[in-house]
Parts: C-alpha cells; sequence; structure tokens
C-alpha cells in the first residue's frame, strides 16, 4: 500500500468504509454465478471480483454529485457509487425493483438520481458520451466532475481517441479510468495494442498519463482525487491507466482457459481485499474483531438483497413499452 500525502486527509472511518465496500462487491459478485445456474438470472453476466481497489478507490475520490459512466462490468461500479444491492441484484433477476426496473440487466444500470450514468455493451461507446456530460457540466456552469471508466479493450478503439482528443481541446472536466485487467474477452493486451503501457495512450493529446498499481484501492484513490480536483477547477481531463486483473473469466461462460496457473496465482496474492485488511491491521486503524464484523455484515447485506430480488415482483406487461428507446 502506498501512503502519500492525500491520505493524511482520510480517517479510520472512511478507510474502514472503503474496506466494506471492497468486501460488499466481492460477496455480491461471488454470490452471481450459482444464481445464475439456477436460472435465476438471464442474458450477459461479467463478474467484478479482483477489480474491487478500482471502483472503490475512484467512488471514494469523487463527491456524491460527480457522475459515473462505464461499461458492462459494472455491479461492482453500481455499487461503488452507492447503489444498494438490493436493486442492483433485482436488476440481475429482470425484476420490477431491479435499479433499471428490470429492463437493463447487467450491462445497463441506471440511478440518475446518485449520478450512475450507466454502463454500455458496446466497447468504447460510452467515452464520447463521457464528455458530453462533461460539455453539459461545463455549459451550466456547476462544479460537477465525470469520471469514465472502461477496459484495455476500449483503448484501442478510435472512439477513445476521438473522446481523448475533444475532452482536450474543450478542457472538459472528466477523469478516464482505464481498467487494465490484462485481457479483452481471451486477447492479451499484448496481442492487442501496439502500446502495452496504455497510460502512454493520452500523448497525443497533451493529457496527462499516469499509471496507478489497481490492486491498491489507496493508490488509485489518491491519483484520482488529485485528477478529479483538477477537474474541477478547470484544468481539464486526465487520463489513468489501473493494472488490475479479475479474477474470474470475462463472462460468466468463459472458463478462462487462456490464462495460466501460475498467472492467476500471482495475481491472487495480490488480491486487493486481504491486503488492504493487512494494511488497516499493520497501521492501527482497526483489529480483527472489526474485519470480521464487517465481512459478516456485508454477507448478510447480500443474503437480504438476494431475498429482496426473489421476493420481487416481475414487471407489469404494461410496462414493457416504457422507458425503452430503440
Ligand atoms: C465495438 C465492440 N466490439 C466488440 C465487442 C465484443 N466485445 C465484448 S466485450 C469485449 C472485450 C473488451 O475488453 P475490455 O475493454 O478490456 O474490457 P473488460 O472485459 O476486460 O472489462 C469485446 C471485444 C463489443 N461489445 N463492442
Amino acid at each position: 500500500m502506498k501512503l502519500k500525502k492525500e491520505l493524511e486527509l482520510l480517517d479510520a472511518r472512511e478507510l474502514l468504509e472503503m474496506y466494506r465496500d471492497m468486501v460488499r462487491i466481492r460477496e455480491f459478485e461471488e454470490a452471481c454465478p450459482k444464481l445464475y445456474s439456477q436460472g435465476k438470472m438471464g442474458g450477459f453476466l461479467h463478474l467484478y471480483s479482483g477489480q474491487e481497489a478500482v471502483g472503490v478507490g475512484v467512488a471514494h475520490a469523487m463527491h456524491k454529485d460527480d457522475y459515473m459512466i462505464c461499461a458492462y462490468r459494472e455491479h461492482g461500479l453500481a455499487l461503488a457509487k452507492g447503489i444498494p444491492p438490493g436493486p442492483v441484484m433485482a436488476e440481475l433477476f429482470g425484476k420490477a425493483t431491479g435499479v433499471s426496473k428490470g429492463k437493463g440487466g447487467s450491462m445497463h444500470m441506471y440511478d440518475a438520481e446518485l449520478r450512475f450514468m450507466g454502463g454500455y455493451g458496446i466497447v468504447g461507446g460510452h467515452l464520447p458520451l463521457s464528455v458530453g456530460i462533461g460539455q453539459a457540466i461545463l455549459y451550466r456552469e456547476t462544479d460537477e466532475v465525470v469520471v469514465c471508466l472502461f477496459g484495455d479493450g476500449a483503448t484501442n478503439q478510435g472512439v477513445f481517441h476521438e473522446a481523448m482528443n475533444m475532452a482536450a481541446l474543450y478542457k472538459v472536466p472528466v477523469v478516464f479510468v482505464c481498467e487494465n485487467n490484462g485481457y479483452g474477452i481471451g486477447t492479451s493486451v499484448s496481442r492487442a495494442s501496439s502500446v502495452e503501457q496504455l497510460y502512454k495512450k493520452s500523448c497525443a493529446y497533451e493529457t496527462p498519463g499516469l499509471k496507478v498499481d489497481g490492486m491498491d484501492v489507496l493508490e488509485v484513490y489518491e491519483t484520482v482525487r488529485t485528477a478529479v480536483q483538477k477537474a474541477r477547477e478547470g484544468g481539464g481531463p486526465t487520463y489513468i491507466e489501473a493494472v488490475t486483473y479479475r479474477f474470474r473469466g470475462h463472462s460468466i461462460s468463459d472458463p478462462g482457459t487462456y490464462r495460466s496457473e501460475q498467472e492467476k496465482k500471482i495475481w491472487r496474492e495480490r488480491d486487493p481485499i486481504p491486503n488492504f485488511a493487512e494494511w488497516l491491521l499493520n497501521e492501527g486503524h482497526t483489529d480483527r474483531g472489526e474485519i470480521e464484523n464487517i465481512e459478516n455484515e456485508e454477507k448478510k447485506r447480500i443474503e437480504e438483497a438476494i431475498r429482496f430480488a426473489e421476493e420481487s415482483p416481475d414487471p407489469d406487461s404494461e410496462e414493457l413499452w416504457t422507458d425503452v428507446y430503440a
């Protein structure tokens, strides 16, 4: 764990909130495969296990009224932005109480009030949307910021460059966060990108490109916080590559055989959750009892979310054509 200046601003309460948020996401994600195999969820399911330090570090670096927008690996990000697990789980179950009324599913969660501007299934498709949100902030002369998260695969898309260019040109208050988990489905970064150090890709737009350890929630927090502050003060965009790993396959149907056992083991040892717990203990911010309490409480919370989803009604057939755009 890196401990720098900004962290002096974090007290033990917020550090433990970060831990709690990461545990919540892991519990949520790890409950999903069983529910999926029981036929309670349908469609695609892309899990976030392993990447929690990125989402939680980012969310804690933002103000409540800042906007977050992301790709389809989004349950963890929806939870990190503050959407309760019940409506997120209900969305996966396709229930009326879901965060998108059961019509979005795993890839299209949305909560305008919490400024979670959704998951998107087209790789890179939401990057220009993030710049549009940023333009709206500029027109309205408010001081919000938008943080846009995407995978390494998105950096090979044309829209990545168009979004970077416009954001830099108009000094849009956007922070781009690339979650480099090493793969786009089964294709490694080295086989897909001419530039493997993805943080370098913003240099053509004179936008700072930074690289952080995406398994270290504090490093993510600190770097994103500085970038968010800069954007809020009119300093324009920053691009951050967070190097991370997904512990599961690309989606629920991917056994992930393209990754060696050795590679998976190395990254498992870097699991951001137990490593953060150790850091909290070593630094004297908490004790084992409190860590266990947090874990038990979050486990229970996810069980309640599952119950809520199971007991919720299906959407009414009269709802079929509302909120649907094609
Ligand atoms: C424009 C476009 N091309 C191809 C696909 C098919 N596709 C779905 S996920 C994916 C991999 C993207 O990987 P990455 O951006 O690294 O995100 P990750 O899954 O690692 O989070 C691809 C190619 C798509 N959804 N959209």
